[in-house]
């Protein structure tokens, strides 16, 4: 939603006007109280970094390394390289190689160091609130104040680049090819940015702090719009082909290796049995996707818990009742949730003058919901949560393909007794 604070708490009373005037059903079967309900949000908005879910391949993988091993792999401060090379290929429909005037390998001393793109970041640095989420997990992994340099001004030290039309890039993978994890941007995707949008950038801190190793520190590429996967980790290698097709490890297993993070609503674990007479409250996460967020909605249900699970048909579907859940507010203060130093305007996404989110969620973030259930009577209950996004889509639609992004409508089953 594209609103300040003040418009969000006037349309949160709405609501609760709505559902007294009885517009929005605030049926008893339904027992769900309108938004605007005081609640707690379970989520703080950034996640320690290390209580991300964690999704790393390799054996051993790269964050266990100690000593030795680690510096051998350059995944210290002090030894960690990025190098940028053109890529040879030729094929068929490719008649002539990419090439950039300036090649940075660490064999003749040239590679980009922690120290080159740090002072880099001193005039280019962005900083930006990611949620990150794997394409293929039902759950979001985190959510993370990233700080680095676009992309584009890496590539810029290269001077002149000619016939590219991707960048490829991986990580360390302790000298297995087996083990290589890559991804790609289109040149395109890599060098411009759509106003109110973000560019992809090469990230060396997380919540102000230096990424840790195992998420991906020194230096972590990070795809703002993306799923997890085009945020490779430990980064080490960019490459510019004439290739035009995306070489992605994920689109090797079957998954849109073009894929945006999607609009959606996930629940929270809760009890499956609850005490009759009393509150219930469920909350979850939500991420604000390519096509924003306008709402969460929660639709409850009787069910029978003796008759085996399945989805609901589309005679139930269409007679569902689905009730506006509350969305966490935007802090009325950032400087209690951001870390010391750093200020809200100085975000992407957040307005450079009044420090305060352009839209909200903000774009590719995400933030807590809640819905509190009352009156219920002793039963079997189904309760489902969904987005709608801001062309009015609810999930899973505009595009129910698990492959681009497991954005399926939850659901949660309890007795009331
Ligand atoms: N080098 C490297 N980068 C990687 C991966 C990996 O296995 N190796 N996993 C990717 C995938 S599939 C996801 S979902 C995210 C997970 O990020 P996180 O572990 O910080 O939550 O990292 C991505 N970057
Ligand atoms: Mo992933």
């Amino acid at each position: 939603m594209a609103l300040d604070p003040a418009s969000r708490r006037e349309f949160l009373q709405s609501s609760v006007a709505l559902a007294a005037s009885g517009l929005i059903p605030a049926g008893s079967l339904s027992g769900q109280e309108a938004a605007g309900a005081t609640s707690t949000f379970p989520h703080p908005l950034l996640t320690p970094a290390d209580q991300f879910y964690d999704v790393s391949r390799g054996n051993p993988k790269p964050y266990t390394l100690a000593g030795e091993a680690l510096t051998k792999a350059r995944l210290t401060p002090e030894t960690w390289r990025l190098e940028i090379e053109a890529d040879p290929y030729t094929g068929d429909t490719v008649k002539e190689p990419a090439s950039l005037g300036k090649p940075l390998r660490t064999a003749d001393g040239t590679a980009l160091d922690l120290a080159a793109l740090m002072e880099l970041g001193k005039t280019k640095c962005v900083r930006f609130l990611k949620a990150m989420q794997c394409l293929n997990i039902a759950e979001p992994l985190g959510q993370g104040l990233w700080e680095g340099v676009p992309l584009r001004e890496v590539l810029k030290l290269c001077g002149p680049l000619h016939n590219t039309r991707r960048i490829y890039y991986w990580g360390f993978h302790n000298d297995d090819p087996k083990q290589l994890f890559q991804s790609s941007l289109s040149y395109t995707e890599a060098m411009e940015t759509p106003p109110g949008e973000l560019p992809a950038f090469l990230a060396y801190r997380l919540n102000a702090e230096p990424i840790s190793l195992e998420r991906g520190g020194p230096v972590r590429m990070v795809i703002p719009w993306a799923h997890g996967f085009k945020s490779i980790k430990w980064l080490q290698h960019i490459r510019v082909t004439n290739d035009y097709r995306a070489n992605d490890t994920y689109a090797e297993r079957n998954n849109d290796p073009e894929s945006h993070l999607k609009t959606a609503a996930y629940l929270d674990p809760a009890p499956d049995r609850f005490v009759a007479g009393r509150a219930i409250t469920l909350t979850g996460r939500v991420i604000s996707g390519l096509s924003g967020l306008d709402r969460v909605e929660g639709w409850l249900r009787s069910v029978r818990s003796e008759e085996p699970r399945k989805e609901p048909d589309e005679k139930t579907l269409a007679s569902a009742v689905w009730n506006p859940c509350e969305l966490e507010a935007p802090p009325a203060d950032w400087s209690l949730v951001l870390p010391p130093g750093i200020a809200s305007r100085e975000l992407l996404g957040f307005d450079s003058r009044t420090g305060r989110p352009t839209s909200w969620p903000t774009r590719y973030g995400m933030v807590s919901w809640s819905t509190t259930l009352r009156n219920l009577k002793p039963g079997d209950y189904e309760f489902r949560a969904r987005a709608v996004d801001l062309n009015g889509f609810a999930q899973p639609d505009p595009r129910p393909v698990p492959k681009t992004g497991k954005n399926a409508v939850e659901a949660h089953r309890f007795t009331v007794a």
